[in-house]
């Protein structure tokens, strides 16, 4: 077969969710000075700081949103900024714009009131440095945006994550190890936050996650593994007690545990699912347990008739 009748095939297989992972707007600093400002300012709004960096060509200082999206507009555009952030609580966030402004020396004309706008919210702009104006909006329905249903955000921030791996096939798990931490810290979960359990083959992950999950030192558990059935002697037995005790764990504890434990197979094919032609699963796993500790804080605290007002 040519490449390309191999490429082709390749993005057939894949969906929109499989290559789309997120958006990031990069905007230049003029000065140190400036950066640091845009920092400062960031963080005294309530943005998750990222991981930022520093070599000798540039530093940059990435801020986190739970949600992104890109929106195109024919017609009259929903506000001057181009930067638009959702918040809820606008006054509030504009008196602490205001205290930054302040204690930064910087006019308190650089946060501008709030003022009503044409699509049934409020807003007010900021310009925490000369050019950039960032405008701060509330809908006036404050179910806006919420989904109908109870739905799990994808912010890990403030969350502790286990992760039980099994060393059999470590050339496929070491991969999807990679892969669930990525999603994991890149979702805003703290390094000190992640406990990382090897264990020696997919049959022990049960008893490892039963015995964090019992530990009350984390929200969630990632479970992550790789059976081969052609090299698997009694593979179906393994495969039925690692899965029901996986769940069992989940049941019994009340921690969810997500599922990475792949089943191939061949050797070829777990690579694929961990990180080759079709994602990883391990990013994909962790990604589950990020919304399902998010699913459970939020049955927890909304309330029946919260939920039915929605419709
Ligand atoms: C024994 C075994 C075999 C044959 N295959 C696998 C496998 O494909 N994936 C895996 O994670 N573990 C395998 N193991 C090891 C068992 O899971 C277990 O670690 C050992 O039997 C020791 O209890």
């Amino acid at each position: 077969m040519s490449g390309e009748r191999s490429l082709f095939r390749f993005h057939r297989r894949c969906t929109i969710e499989d290559m789309v992972k997120g958006i990031t707007l990069v905007r230049a600093a003029r000065t140190p000075a400036d950066l640091d400002r845009l920092a400062g300012f960031f963080a005294a709004v309530g943005f998750e700081p990222g991981k930022g960096w520093a070599d000798d060509q540039s530093r940059g200082a990435p801020f986190l949103a739970p949600l992104g999206n890109l929106e195109f507009v024919l017609g009259k555009m929903p506000a001057t900024p181009e930067i638009l952030i959702e918040v809820t609580g606008l006054d509030s966030v504009r008196e602490i714009a205001m205290r930054w402004a302040a204690n930064s020396g910087i006019s308190e004309e650089s946060i501008a009131p709030v003022a009503a706008t044409h699509w049934n919210s409020r807003i007010f702009t900021a310009e925490p440095i000369p050019g950039l104006i960032l405008g701060f909006w509330e809908s006036d329905n404050p179910r806006h945006g919420k989904p109908l249903a109870i739905e799990g955000d994808l912010s890990a921030a403030g969350m502790r994550f286990g992760i039980v791996v099994a060393r059999w096939n470590a050339v496929i798990t070491d991969r999807l190890l990679q892969g669930a931490m990525d999603a994991l810290l890149r979702s805003g979960a703290k390094k000190d936050d992640l406990r990382i359990v090897r264990v020696p083959g997919a049959w022990e992950i049960p008893a490892a996650a039963r015995l964090m999950a019992e530990s009350n030192q984390v929200d969630a558990i990632v479970t992550l593994g790789v059976l081969l059935r052609g090299e698997t002697a009694h593979y179906e037995a393994i495969y039925n007690e690692v899965s029901r005790g996986i769940g069992q764990s989940q049941q019994d504890t009340g921690i969810p545990h997500s599922f990475g434990v792949l089943t191939c197979e061949t050797l070829e094919q777990a690579l694929d699912r961990a990180g080759l032609k079709m994602g990883n699963k391990g990013f994909e796993a962790a990604l589950a347990a990020i919304e399902m500790v998010s699913v459970k804080r939020k049955i927890a605290t909304v309330s029946v008739t919260e939920t039915a007002a929605d419709r």
